[in-house]
């Protein structure tokens, strides 16, 4: 069905039937099955054990204030917790959505949550996006003002991007600082990205393993950083604090544009000028 989807890949796993035009659907959270909620309980068990002492306090913050513990979470119920914080809320789909209605939906301070739950064989890898992966992930620091602020802007960014031609570099940015996104807390070094914290292994080698470089967030760094979608980040970027996410909107257009024109950085390389976080 995905397939019948202009700029998406045929293949994907959502039932793509029946979308409304913003492409999102109900949630139906009569159609999950018991086995479906004790996955989510599963997976909730195994990253909360990693949290004290690997998240950033602002996700374990917005953690405590969702109601993501008993099984896959109402979406509804998490859009009036997060309304009152952010002004955000969640919409659900049925998976990947092209990059224009996914832009759309950040701009208007919307989260687009995947409804399928993975099996249980796929405890420890997905490839495509689940709703754990989703809300688990991803949620909790839109309770984080400057983060929530920060995460519309770089939608309403999108129509620049695709405009001239730079929406790899605006992709490289949401990789980086919104799945792979570190923060420096006092002496710690915390993850708060989704990808990180909806995964064991990574999480675990984010913040304390040997191997990867752990590099100061500088924006036109990150802009021209290619990056690896079927194994652990070889690098990753950090901030001293959300703000600074925000901070780099106003010159993105521009950056954007250097970086489309600029040599991608391969994924785990040096680059001249790095600094360590
Ligand atoms: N769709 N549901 C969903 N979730 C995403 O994270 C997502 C998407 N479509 C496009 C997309 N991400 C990206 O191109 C981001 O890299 C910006
Ligand atoms: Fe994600």
């Amino acid at each position: 069905m995905a397939g019948l989807i202009e700029g998406l890949p045929s293949g994907l796993r959502g039932d793509y039937a029946g979308l409304g035009a913003d492409l999102t659907l109900a949630q139906d959270m009569a159609g999950y099955a018991p086995a479906d909620h004790a996955t989510w309980r599963s997976l909730y068990a195994r990253q909360a054990a990693l949290l004290p002492c690997h998240a950033a306090a602002a996700f374990r913050e917005g953690l405590d204030r969702l109601p993501f513990a008993a099984g896959i979470p109402d979406f509804a119920r998490c859009s009036a917790l997060l309304r009152a914080a952010t002004g955000w809320v969640l919409v659900a789909v049925p998976g990947l959505i092209p990059d224009a209605a996914f832009f759309g939906h950040l701009a208007a301070r919307r989260f687009p949550v995947t409804r399928w739950i993975r099996r249980r064989e796929e405890l420890d890898y997905i490839v495509e996006p689940d709703v754990f992966h989703d809300a688990f992930g991803h949620v909790p620091l839109l309770t984080q003002p400057d983060f929530a602020d920060f995460l519309q802007a770089y939608g309403a960014m999108g129509e620049t991007a695709a405009r001239i031609g730079a929406l790899k570099p605006l992709a490289r940015l949401y990789w980086h600082m919104v799945e792979f996104g570190l923060i420096r807390e006092g002496g710690a070094i915390r993850a708060y990205g989704a990808g990180i914290l909806s995964s064991v292994a990574e999480t675990r080698h984010a913040t304390e393993g040997d191997a990867p470089r752990r590099l100061r967030f500088d924006p036109r760094r990150v802009l021209r950083s290619d990056y690896r979608i079927d194994s652990v980040q070889p690098t990753y970027f950090g901030i001293g604090g959300y703000a600074e996410l925000f901070a780099t909107m106003p010159a993105l257009p521009a950056l954007l544009a250097e970086a489309r024109d600029a040599a991608p950085i391969p994924p785990g390389a040096a680059a001249p000028g790095d600094q360590p976080l």
